[in-house]
């Protein structure tokens, strides 16, 4: 498996989940220095990527992009892809392509977090699950305009009321045919912690459901602080993902605690240690 760490290039999501918050220059240099493979980058719109700096950065640090992060089109704008509004989900769909198409340009997939919304009394459930799997089919028909799949990721009760566990997500983009359009799933170990009765049994069973379904890991602790500092048990989640066959990113998607660059270093410590029971 590869490692990758999160820098967040937007001022308002200061207090989220992200490593590294001092530009793209500084986040790189730090990955590096922490040994990472890779970034996962946090945008605040397409337009904002740091384009012109970017490629000699990753080339200088020896970095790859891991993956890029779409939330900020909830974040700053409120759109969604279940919007009860057809304008807005257009809005949605418009905004998470050019950030399809930028993260195309490195080699790495889009996430599709926030930005699936909510059901509401506007949106009931039958509805923006329909919503939900058509707008990812379209962007995953756009991902694969760029060799790329689309990374979807549950998330726990309090951010979505939509699919809160990868069981019930796999099922979702099976029965969607959404699989094979090249949907894959993004298992965020911190939501996990929250919502699956037992983190490594959801893992297998997941693989069980599509052997290739599991696109993307967010390695985070119970607390959302770098893995080792809450109460996870890294060492069988890590197994069941080697059992599983995935051999993709676990990418530190945690608060900066106690400081960016101890998550970091912490967050590498954390995958030698698996790599090496
Ligand atoms: C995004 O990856 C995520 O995990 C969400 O909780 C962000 O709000
Ligand atoms: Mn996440």
């Amino acid at each position: 498996m590869k490692s990758a760490i999160t820098i967040c290039l937007v001022p308002e999501a200061q207090r989220g989940p992200f490593v590294f918050h001092d530009g793209i220059e500084a986040g790189c240099h730090a990955a590096a220095e922490a040994g990472f493979d890779a970034v996962e980058i946090f945008p605040g719109t397409a337009e904002e990527f740091p384009a012109s700096k970017l490629p000699l950065l990753l080339k200088e640090n020896s970095l790859s992009v891991a993956a890029v992060g779409t939330g900020a089109g909830w974040l700053k704008q409120r759109l969604s892809l279940t919007d009860a509004d057809h304008e807005k989900r257009a809005r949605g769909i418009q905004f998470i392509s050019a950030l399809i198409d930028t993260a195309g340009e490195y080699n790495a997939p889009a996430i599709i977090g926030s930005m699936q919304g909510q059901s509401t009394d506007a949106t009931k459930r039958a509805e923006a699950l329909q919503l939900l799997a058509e707008g990812l089919g379209t962007l995953a028909d756009r991902a694969q305009s760029h060799g790329q799949v689309l990374l979807y990721e549950p998330l726990n009760r309090y951010e979505t009321n939509l699919l809160n566990t990868q069981e019930a997500a796999a099922q979702f983009l099976v029965e969607n045919n959404l699989v094979q359009r090249g949907v894959r799933l993004l298992c965020d170990l911190f939501h996990m912690n929250i919502e699956e009765p037992n983190v490594p049994e959801s893992i297998q069973r997941v693989s069980t459901i599509h052997p290739d379904i599991i696109g993307h890991v967010h390695w985070a602790d119970s607390n959302r602080r770098a893995m080792g500092l809450g109460h996870t048990n890294s060492q069988a989640i890590y197994q069941a993902l080697v059992t599983a066959g995935y051999e993709q990113y676990l990418a530190a998607e945690v608060f900066p605690f106690p400081s960016a660059t101890d998550a970091a270093n912490q967050t590498i410590q954390s995958i030698k240690t698996c790599e090496s029971s």
